[in-house]
């Protein structure tokens, strides 16, 4: 080979590129490297959206479409890096949402499973599978997979909450499905409650199937028993220098995550709090609840104040500093990754 000139081979190399290419088929050495990287590459990027910026448009939104003509009145999360994909990480989507006093979000089911933290207002309600609950700030509410869901308010204000849906996930097995309720809203054929009695006080009822398979029997998991969950670990135990005090949503009949396709998690951060440096694979999305201060996501620093949203990309090192005592719930696609013994977290 070392007799036959450098251009002969470039040249003959595209001819043979060219033939190949008329039967979809293309050589594996010209693209090795951007396939297999050193390390995670991906187009997500930092960002910060701040609640009073989002707010007005939300408003205005709100004037300029009911509910019911949108099916739902989202105000979606691009990330820079990825505009028009309607994703704020590779693999998650993110989005606002806003139901208005005596607003229907109609009933509909679809493959991509659902979660919705509560960001502004209380008195509006989602239903799941033949339940209602009721929606407070702070809240952790899952819609499972395939499960009717239409969201009502009943109330006297606006309500807003972030939804997170795993929408690039379901579409990269190409397995999507989605169908409309034949009513607006769902019959309600069990009294609220209902599941937190049956499944979220250490309890379930002899022989429980899970009624919602891979996702958690719980569907709201309220602030007001997470703030103090976190409090009471807060007493016992030292903080880690990395996360505070953090703990996960779980599945109370596996002990596992809470949903198949997304974890979520809350934390608590003390007051003049300086984490250090820490990075995982999971590219995560981080609403803001209580406190402030401010976050270091690769090069980019953000001031946060409550009702923020910020996402950090995959393996880029985030810091955070709190200048009060600070909450933060977020969520990622871990339980996909762990699942294909793909994770990865780096301290320091
Ligand atoms: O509430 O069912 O943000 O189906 C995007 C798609 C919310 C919902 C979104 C949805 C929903």
């Amino acid at each position: 080979m070392a007799s036959v000139p450098q251009t002969k081979i470039s040249s003959a190399r595209q001819d043979l590129y060219r033939r190949m290419d008329k039967h979809n088929t293309a050589p594996l050495w010209e693209v090795l490297h951007g396939l297999i990287p050193d390390e995670p590459v991906t187009r997500c990027k930092p960002y910060l959206w701040k609640y009073k910026d989002m707010r007005p448009y939300i408003t205005e939104a709100g004037k300029l479409i009911t509910a019911k003509e949108a099916i739902r009145r989202v105000l979606v999360l691009e990330n820079p890096g990825m505009r028009g994909e309607s994703c704020i990480t590779q693999s998650l989507y993110a989005g606002l949402q806003l139901i208005l006093p005596g607003e229907i979000a109609p009933s509909h089911r679809h493959s991509q499973s659902a979660l919705r933290f509560i960001v502004e207002g209380s008195g509006a309600y989602t239903a799941v599978d033949g339940e209602r609950t009721m929606m407070a700030p702070g809240d952790f509410i899952i819609t499972p997979s395939w499960t009717f869901h239409d969201h009502g308010n009943p109330g006297n204000e606006p309500v807003v909450w972030m939804d997170g849906l795993d929408i690039r996930i379901v579409e990269l097995f190409a397995a999507q499905f989605h169908e409309v309720y034949p009513e607006e809203v769902q019959p309600v054929t069990r009294s609220e409650g209902a599941a937190t009695a049956r499944y979220g006080s250490g309890l379930a009822p002899l022989g429980a199937v899970a009624p919602f398979g891979k996702t958690s029997p719980i569907f709201n998991y309220p602030y007001a028993r997470s703030r103090e969950s976190l409090e009471l670990l807060s007493r016992d135990q030292d903080a880690d220098a990395c996360h505070g005090w953090k703990m996960q949503f779980t599945n109370p009949l596996t002990g596992g995550h809470a949903m198949p396709t997304i974890a979520a998690f809350i934390q608590l951060l003390p007051a003049k709090f300086k984490s250090q440096p820490y990075r995982c694979t999971d590219g995560t999305i981080y609403s803001v609840v209580e406190g402030g201060g401010s976050v270091i996501i690769g090069n980019e620093k953000y001031a946060f104040e409550p009702r923020d949203t910020f996402v950090v990309p995959s393996w880029t090192p985030v810091k955070f500093e709190a200048a009060a005592e600070t909450v933060l719930f977020s969520f990622s696609d871990r339980p996909g990754q762990e699942a294909m013994g793909l994770w990865r977290e780096k301290r320091g």
